[in-house]
């Protein structure tokens, strides 16, 4: 919207917005409140999970992200942050709660966004600022928050300012791009807007860029459909230069010198919490409209079938076969398994009648037991990466080779050094027919 852009540097806001209540402390929440509090705002963190608040009082942080430790201990050192698992009164309230899919329908859980909105009802003022940062479909804060917030005897727009103001931050990487990334902000009118802005460029260095609340909605859901649809494309290309044999990652960059184009990776699937998941809220508001998205996820949904595939491709001479599984996260150099590919590719394995083993000495939590090294290769047929950790090219070669029965690995992330083939190991890499 035209006003919002060009009329907002001289609207007015009526006061410096100093107490902040933060709704959910998980991935956004914690670092967004400990980087309010770390510049100059008085911040209530609220959960309802009151172990998460319990332990953060005794000085345990639940998220590890690096350096948010150090940041989150300094806020609380501060007192400019607190934890509790009841909101009150405060001039901005933002919520970050999550917004999970039912895994067999698809439909967005939106029950976190409207319990924690009716939860600020009681605490609300005249003067007040509603931001929302949670992942939401689209027409999630005029159709579902602001009919909540109307609720109160405030009249939103006039008495309550409301934002959608998504985050863009990679995990493993949060705190340095929450910072320098750009931001969207979309507000219900210009003083809403002008209200978020100031909000967040209290710590933000990159552009804040202003657009109307529905707007924002979709920027952040076409963000991770984009990257999602850009896999599914790699995967594909994979499977097409496995036929034709050829080396897809060979061929990805060089397509990628031309300067309009920017493939993505191939890979064992696509895991984490948002990437496989927003698209679903794009095709749940036009399911009509939406073939390319869909097929992207179906496409992006069979990598762990397709991978577990070629395992049994390549080890079916060999008797009782035995799979190492390196890395579990969902994604390289993170411990972080949610939803990560990991967890089917071994499931699809050990229905096939496969021992698989698993070693990641990143992750602390998985559903199958993570070994130590020594244990996890005794007796081997094939390593099978599935996450590129950098510190796998880092381990000696030549005891992994001593410890396993076959020599075999299967490389989906194009990940290994030379020196692996160089030590005498059969290597498959994914995508090279
Ligand atoms: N992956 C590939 N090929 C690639 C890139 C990623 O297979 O070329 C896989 C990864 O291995 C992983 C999954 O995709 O399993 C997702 O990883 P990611 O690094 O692409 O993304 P996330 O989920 O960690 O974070 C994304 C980011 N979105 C974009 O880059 C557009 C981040 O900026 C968002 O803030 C975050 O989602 C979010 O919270 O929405």
């Amino acid at each position: 919207m035209l006003y919002l852009r060009t009329a907002l540097d001289n609207t007015r806001v009526d006061a410096m917005n100093r107490k902040i209540c933060i709704l959910g402390l998980g991935y956004v929440g914690l670092p967004t409140a400990s980087m309010f509090a770390t510049h100059g705002y008085d911040v209530v963190g609220v959960d309802v999970n009151e172990d998460i608040v319990k332990n953060m009082e005794k000085g345990n942080i639940p998220i590890k992200e690096p350096g948010l430790e150090t940041l989150v201990l300094a806020a609380l050192k501060s007192n400019r942050l607190k934890v509790q698992a009841k909101p009150e009164k405060a001039d901005v309230f933002i919520i970050c709660v999550p917004t999970p899919i039912n895994e067999a329908t698809k439909e967005p859980d939106l029950s976190y966004v409207k319990s924690a909105t009716e939860s600020i009802l009681p605490y609300l003022e005249k003067g007040n600022l509603v931001v929302l940062e949670s992942t939401v479909p689209p027409l999630t804060t005029q159709n579902i928050v602001i009919p909540i917030l109307k609720k109160s005897d405030l009249k939103v727009g006039e008495e309550i300012s409301v934002a959608y103001c998504p985050e863009r931050v990679l995990p493993g990487k949060i705190l340095t791009e929450f910072v320098k990334n750009d931001r969207i902000i979309g507000g219900l009118d210009k003083k809403s807007a002008q209200m978020a802005k100031e909000l967040y460029g209290s710590f933000v260095e990159g552009n804040l860029h202003l657009t109307e609340i529905t707007c924002a909605e979709m920027v952040k859901l076409m963000e991770n459909t984009f990257r999602d649809v850009n896999i599914a494309l790699a995967n594909e290309f994979m499977k097409i230069s496995e036929r034709i044999g050829i080396d897809v990652w060979e061929a990805i960059i060089l397509a990628n010198k031309h300067p309009r184009v920017d493939i993505h990776r191939p890979g064992p699937g696509v895991g984490g919490h948002c990437i496989a998941v927003d698209p679903w809220f794009i095709i749940n508001t036009d399911v009509e409209d939406t073939n390319l998205i869909k097929s992207a996820r179906k496409t992006n949904d069979e990598m762990p079938g397709y991978v577990a595939g070629i395992v049994e491709n390549e080890l079916k001479d060999i008797e009782k076969p035995v799979v190492t599984v390196f890395g579990v996260a969902y994604k390289g150099n993170f411990r972080d398994t949610r939803q990560s590919p990991a967890k089917e590719v071994i499931s699809i394995l050990l229905d096939i009648g496969f021992e698989v083993r698993a070693y990641d000495p990143l992750v602390e939590d998985f559903p199958y037991e993570l070994m130590p090294l020594d244990k996890a290769l005794d007796g081997s047929d094939c390593i099978l990466i599935l996450a590129n950790h950098r510190l796998f090219n880092n381990l000696d070669t030549k005891t992994i080779f001593s410890l396993m029965r076959n020599k075999k690995i299967i490389d989906t992330m194009n990940s290994l050094s030379s020196n692996w083939i160089e030590n005498g190991f059969s290597v498959r890499k994914l995508g090279n027919g």
